[in-house]
């Protein structure tokens, strides 16, 4: 996937272009950059701006767009009203997702659009926005109106969409104690986004959300979806900030942020499916996401705890860690050995009929029993489910997305689903439910 951020250069790579090729780079996008501006700031002040000619912006443009197949398009500082103009005039025509991030200060105190473009900047870019991105401050300036009550919040969200985006996230809103909420106004429809409050002031934040909105939309996520992820991945991004000048924390994405992020989504999914605690076994599930070609259950992440089911309700207990799953992730390694792209899986509970309803759905299944396990594995602590998937494997054909066995003697039954992806995972539980 190809991901194109149009912006400015920020030399602290706090922000700006920079900060988005990290984004980009870590959710396995290629980035693709075009220079509006370039900018002298460090973490501490904001220096000069030198807005980029017609010329040079037309022509990284033109060189992009006359080579590259581009899947989705960030709008971060514009500037001026030329730039603004040039941008519309080259990809008016686009039908691919955009993002629009409207700029308007850095938290260094630098001014990132000129007084007078403002009204460009309206005309001409935010009718192109799948997605516009103000925070609290940017929406009160894009409105000329205060956010003071829920009914002010959804009009400005409104007057933002009547502006010509296509859909408004007004994100940092203080709504509840200690917590950060965003607003969502998709189409329309409202949805609020809220996560914990990290008191951390930084710079990189606002466009880790951008970029990371725009990965997720590219890959064909609904704004809702879209939200939540890039809630999650910015929500990182920021605990992870950190003192690399002698100013304010640069927000930082570890390189497994996507794999992180993906799998906590995947598991918030699994916790919203209506009767998913039906499927939760009594030894209870976990769910993993490992790295590429994992070597062990260190390079595989789960849920230090499990997904616990609590009469009707779904908990999970401890937190995600590399290492936090052992019988799913051994699993997991072992059907990776054979199928490198597979690299997520949960355990559930077996029952026949969903067993039977997931073959009518088309889905690959095969089996062991462990009755008939060798004694010399038995005897071996941790290597029954390695010698188990290893069985259903040989059994199979094709690659399964599901391996089970019936349990034996003091041995719960179990069911594995397995897919590339944690969403893909989610995917094919939803089989179960229908
Ligand atoms: O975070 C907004 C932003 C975007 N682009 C550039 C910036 C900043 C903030 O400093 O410098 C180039």
């Amino acid at each position: 996937m190809n991901l194109l951020s149009i912006g400015g250069s920020d030399p602290s790579s706090g922000a700006g272009i920079q900060s988005d090729i990290k984004t980009f780079d870590s959710l396995n996008a290629y980035g693709l950059t075009i220079i509006t501006a370039i900018t002298g700031q460090n973490t501490s002040s904001f220096g000069i701006i030198e807005p980029v000619s017609k010329k040079i912006l037309k022509n990284q443009i033109d060189s992009i767009f006359s080579d590259f197949k581009i899947d989705g398009i960030k709008i971060g500082m514009v500037y001026n009203s030329e730039i603004i103009k040039t941008i519309y005039s080259e990809i008016r025509d686009t039908d691919i997702p955009i993002v629009l991030d409207p700029v308007i200060k850095s938290t260094t105190g630098g001014l990132l659009i000129e007084k007078m473009a403002v009204t460009d900047f309206k005309k001409f870019l935010i009718p192109l926005a799948t997605v516009i991105t103000p925070n609290k401050f940017e929406a009160e300036f894009l409105s000329k109106k205060k956010i003071d009550s829920k009914e002010s919040l959804q009009n400005i969200a409104r007057k933002i969409q009547n502006m010509g985006a296509k859909n408004v996230v007004i994100t940092g809103l203080e709504i509840k104690k200690d917590q950060i909420s965003d607003f969502i106004l998709g189409g329309k429809k409202q949805y609020i986004v809220t996560g914990k409050k990290i008191s951390k002031i930084n710079h990189g934040s606002g466009c880790n959300y951008a970029a990371s909105m725009l990965f997720s939309l590219a890959n064909g996520k609904p704004i809702i979806e879209a939200a939540k992820f890039s809630k999650l991945f910015t929500e990182n991004s920021i605990k992870n900030a950190k003192s690399v000048g002698k100013g304010i924390v640069i927000t930082q994405i570890k390189n497994e942020d996507g794999i992180h992020t993906e799998l906590t989504q995947a598991i918030n999914r699994f916790i919203e499916i209506k009767d998913s605690y039906k499927k939760i076994p009594e030894c209870q599930t976990n769910f993993v996401f490992s790295k590429k070609n994992p070597k062990s259950i260190q390079d595989v992440l789960g849920i230090s705890g499990r997904i616990v089911k609590t009469g009707n309700r779904i908990v999970v207990a401890g937190e995600l860690s590399y290492g936090g799953s052992k019988h799913v992730a051994t699993a997991l390694i072992s059907m990776n050995k054979k199928y490198p792209e597979v690299r997520s899986a949960i355990n559930l509970k077996y029952d026949k009929e969903d067993i039977s309803k997931l073959i009518k759905e088309g889905l690959i299944i095969s089996s062991y029993d462990r009755s008939k396990e060798p004694r010399k594995v038995k005897n071996k602590e941790g290597s029954s489910i390695i010698w188990g998937i290893k069985t259903a494997l040989e059994k199979s054909e094709k690659q399964p997305d599901v391996i089970y066995h019936k349990g034996d003697f003091g041995k719960e039954p179990m069911t594995i689903v397995f897919a590339k992806t944690p969403s893909l995972v989610i995917k094919k539980i939803l089989k179960l439910f229908y």
